[in-house]
Parts: C-alpha cells; structure tokens; sequence
C-alpha cells in the first residue's frame, strides 16, 4: 500500500517529494516501531487528501511513496535517490536518524540537524548500546559538531545529559520559533512523535506527561520548513502496537505527513 496521495509507478518521475519507509526498530528497548511505515500508510487512507485550512489538494502536489529502506544500517548504505527530491522518511525507532543524517552528511554535505523530540537522546550509552534511539542526538552532534545541533520540545533528560548538553547545543521552548539565521544553510528535520501529549500520541516507547499539540506541533513544523531549507525530514517513534484501539498515533502522523509536504509546496511554489 502506498501513503495517500501518492503518484502511481508509472508516473513516480514527475515527483517532486518523496517518501521512504524505514521499517527499524532494533536499537528500541521496546520493539514494535518497525510496523509504523505500514501503520501509518493504512491510517493515511483515513485522512481526507485535500487539506481543508490550506485548501490544498495533496494529490496534486507530486509525491511518490518509494516504499520501505530495509539496509539502513549497511556502513555501505546507498540510497540511490535524487537528492534534490526533499524527502520524507517514516521510521522506524529514533535511531534510524543517524544513519540517516551520516549519509546526508558524508555524501551530500549537509551539516545542520533541527531535532523536535519529548527527550534531549543525549546519553553517551544506554543498556549497553552507543546506537540506542536514547543516544541519537549525541551521536549525530558528535559527526556533525555540537553547534549544528538545534533541540526543540525537551520535557525529559538525566542530570547527565542536561549538564553535558546545556553549554553545547542550541536548546529552544516550543513557542521559540528558530529564526532564519539559525536555520541557515540544508537541513535535516528529525520530528520524534513523543514531543506530542501522551494523551493524543499514546502510541510511543516512553510517553512523557505535559506535551504540546498537534496543532502546535504542526506550527512549528511549518515555520522551520518555510524559515529554513529541509531537505529531508524523518518521523519517527510511532509504535502501533503500543497504540490504542482507534489508532490516533498513527493517524497523528499520517496527518503530519501531509503538513510537511504542504509545507514543503507552499515553500517552493509560493512567492515570498
Ligand atoms: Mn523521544
């Protein structure tokens, strides 16, 4: 099944965005982020494609859903797109990102990380594994350099990591909207669905009380891809089997999904 909206194979050459499953949940302590790719395309299929307060037709903005990335952690990855494509990827545990953002970085010369996440994911090691979605961020920071790191939506941290991150990285409120010069030069946007509430994304590994909406969520998500020059964006964290019986997680994304190539049209097609 292909994500709502999606042009068909045949015509996959006229896209313009594109989004790439990433079916991974090794390095999460609980495992079932690797069914949200398929989740989330199902939840999709229950959204209206046309976006009613943008008034815009999704189905006409060109987008083709490549499928599922299954070798995210060959060293020898080869993603074999056109990078001039923005891209969506839909995780997958949080640390998926870093492969990720190395290729982006080794490959394409992309250099700056913006990360929207309920924890900072910042501890050097977590039960035994430096590649744990718990380590990300530090791993990503440590490649790319502390200061090309902007953190947004932090409710959660050890002692640890707050001491050791406070004076490195970029660290902003939810209602701080980053401002262009901060979001100069290609970007890579790391959206961890935990940053919403529990109460509406309960479908996580480690929910945190005291979240945001998805109205500000979306806010945000919006401001940095029209500030800003995303190139590719990841969503990850969705654990449908952690999910309640309607599905809102999945739905929550899916619905993201679509802003982020809202967002992505309005910034390439609107004249400023
Ligand atoms: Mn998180």
């Amino acid at each position: 099944m292909k994500f709502a909206g999606s042009l068909p194979l045949t015509d996959s050459e006229k896209a313009i965005y594109e989004i790439i499953g990433v079916p991974f949940d090794d390095n999460a302590t609980i495992r079932g982020a690797s069914k949200a790719p398929e989740m989330i395309r199902r939840a999709s299929q229950r959204l209206e494609t046309f976006l009613w307060h943008n008034k815009l037709e999704l189905s006409d903005l060109l987008y083709y859903d490549r499928g599922d990335l299954h070798d995210i952690t060959d060293p020898d990855l080869d993603l074999d797109f056109d990078a001039g494509k923005r891209k969506i990827f839909i995780g997958g545990d949080h640390s998926i990102s870093y492969p990720l953002f190395r290729y982006y970085f080794e490959r394409l010369g992309l250099t700056k990380v913006v990360v929207i996440d309920a924890h900072a994911d910042f501890r050097d090691v977590y039960v035994g594994n430096r590649f744990s979605n718990a380590c990300v961020m530090r791993r990503i920071a440590e490649l790319a350099g502390f200061e090309n790191v902007i953190e947004i939506g932090v409710r959660s941290a050890s002692w640890e990591e707050y001491e050791f991150m406070k004076k490195r990285v970029r660290i902003l409120d939810v209602d701080d909207m980053p401002e262009e010069q901060e979001l100069e030069g290609r970007l890579y946007l790391s959206i961890d669905i935990d940053v919403l509430d529990p109460g509406i994304a309960p479908g996580v590994e480690y929910p945190e009380p005291c979240g945001i909406s998805l109205e500000a969520l979306i806010r945000l998500v919006r401001t940095i891809i029209k500030r800003g020059d995303v190139v590719a964006c990841d969503i990850v964290e969705v654990n449908p089997e952690l999910d309640i019986k309607n599905g809102i997680t999945c739905l929550n994304a899916a619905r993201l999904v679509f802003e982020v190539l809202a967002s992505y049209w309005l910034k390439d097609h609107k004249s400023s």
